[in-house]
């Protein structure tokens, strides 16, 4: 079966959220296509089935879509592309592209386009707010939802992408007018071959970009682009004069943009020093498109935004310790930078709750700030006697089956200036439908001690 008369045959592959944009996508322009899923009854199929006549959709296999005369695939970020039809019809020279590709056929304003293996939705939040304040229509979507074509709309001055590396995998000529890439740590290796495959894909978001913005504590993010491409690098150390950072003086410290003193962190919600380096990428880019650093929206946009849920958030105070849900902690990376953000050699003062699906990631990273930081280490899920056995040189281990046994064995044992982080390095999905679900559990178990 093909469609009739047209010389590209197009399939939607997944029918999750950014397939259903897809759909959505496609059928509003009057293009034709096919739908597959390889499960029976993916999320999207209803929505699907009054968008496209139900002869096209096919679920249960993804095989179909050797029978079907495509010539290119806009496959879901959730179906790697080794998946063999795939890589199969790859081979034959069907096009893999993704929804950001077609985004980027389409889009009809400049476009920011920001990676990393951490810290991305806090930035592209952060962008989008602080380009509002500054009085400017963006809008901000992609791997942080809303998938990145149902943001399109007339009208728009600037539109903040959040892209992960599964959609950077299926996107060629991104050609962002902003592109940042904000730090490569491992993430995702049951995906990769290892972590410069990674970093590769990562890399893949400054392609004929008009200007970057890297992250100069992170050689990995270090873009090559022609001459003439403007590029501006954030650090928290002290930075150069065209550079974003940090100085310190009998006030306090400083986010700056060369010497010159920008904003005072008293004067900012964001707590750590992984969150001033979010501030200064977002600096970083806000100059790159034209924005004045001086505008005041910008400074009530920093005294304001305190973060967003899951992400080193205070839960409360029990017995003198405060509780602390970082359930978006789903790598090595940013439970690395919670307890750099959060942890004091001199108190030692941190109990540690890491646990959960690995995706592969060695977690030897840790041994060191957790030796510094931290007091005591729970762990559970699927990779809990990985990471006792990493770990166990550094800190006191307990491994338990559930995060409630968790919580209760912790609120017996609790001192008074402890910081109770939970911060688990690892996906959710062993034990919970995401990380949000896993983050409210935390939050309801610690709520009703
Ligand atoms: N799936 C199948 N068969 C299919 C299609 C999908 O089994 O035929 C499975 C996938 O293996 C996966 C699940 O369905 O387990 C969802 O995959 P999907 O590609 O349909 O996902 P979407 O619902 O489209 O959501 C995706 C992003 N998810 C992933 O990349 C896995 C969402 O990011 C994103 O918000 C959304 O597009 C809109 O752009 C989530 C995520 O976890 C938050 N992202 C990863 C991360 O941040 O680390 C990359
Ligand atoms: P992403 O969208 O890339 O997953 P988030 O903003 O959701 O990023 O934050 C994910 C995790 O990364 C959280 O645990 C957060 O505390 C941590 N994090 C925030 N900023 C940084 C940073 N600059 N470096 C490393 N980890 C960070």
């Amino acid at each position: 079966m093909s469609l009739i008369g047209s010389d590209r045959i197009r399939a939607v592959v997944g029918l999750g959220a950014t397939g259903l944009s897809c759909v959505r996508f496609l059928a509003s322009k009057g293009i034709e296509f096919f739908v597959v899923d390889s499960r029976e009854n993916p999320p999207g199929l209803e929505q699907a089935k009054a968008l496209c006549p139900e002869e096209r959709i096919f679920t249960g296999n993804l095989s179909v879509l050797n029978t079907l005369g495509v010539t290119e695939l806009y496959v879901s970020p959730g179906i790697p592309l080794s998946t063999p039809v795939l890589s199969d019809l790859a081979k034959q020279g069907v096009a893999m592209r993704g929804d950001i590709d077609l985004f980027c056929d389409y889009v009809n304003a400049p476009f920011v386009a920001i990676t990393g293996s951490n810290a991305k939705s806090t930035v592209t939040t952060l962008v989008a707010l602080l380009l509002q304040a500054c009085g400017k229509n963006a809008r901000a979507g992609g791997n942080l939802a809303p998938p990145a074509l149902e943001l399109l709309a007339p009208n728009i001055d600037f539109y903040i992408l959040e892209l992960s590396s599964f959609q950077l995998e299926t996107t060629d000529a991104l050609q962002a007018d902003l592109a940042c890439l904000l730090n490569v740590s491992e993430d995702h290796m049951d995906r990769y071959k290892d972590l410069y495959d990674y970093q590769r894909t990562k890399q893949k978001v400054y392609r004929g970009c008009k200007a970057a913005v890297c992250n100069k504590q992170d050689i990995l993010t270090a873009p090559l682009l022609s001459e003439g491409v403007p590029v501006r690098a954030f650090t928290t150390k002290s930075p150069d004069l065209k550079e974003f950072g940090m100085l310190t003086d009998d006030q306090g410290a400083w986010l700056c943009r060369g010497v010159e003193r920008l904003y005072h962190t008293s004067k900012i919600a964001l707590k750590g020093s992984h969150n001033y380096a979010n501030i200064l990428a977002a600096l970083a880019m806000l100059e790159l498109l034209g924005i004045d650093l001086h505008h005041e929206g910008i400074a009530k946009v920093l005294g304001e935004f305190g973060g967003l849920p899951h992400r080193c958030e205070t839960v409360r105070m029990y017995q003198g310790a405060t509780f602390i849900n970082d359930s978006k902690g789903t790598n090595v990376g940013a439970t690395l930078a919670a307890l750099q953000g959060l942890g004091s050699s001199a108190n030692k003062n941190i109990v540690l709750i890491a646990g959960g699906e690995g995706k592969g990631a060695d977690f030897s990273d840790l041994v060191k700030p957790v030796a510094d930081y931290v007091r005591k280490l729970y762990v559970f899920g699927k990779d809990a006697s990985r990471i006792a056995d990493t770990l166990s040189v550094s800190a006191q281990v307990q491994h338990k089956a559930t995060l409630d046994d968790i919580v209760e064995s912790i609120s017996a044992d609790v001192k008074e200036g402890d910081i109770v982080l939970f911060s688990p390095a690892c996906a959710s999905l062993d034990m919970y439908k995401n990380y949000e679900v896993r983050g409210e559990h935390f939050v309801q178990l610690v709520s009703s001690l």
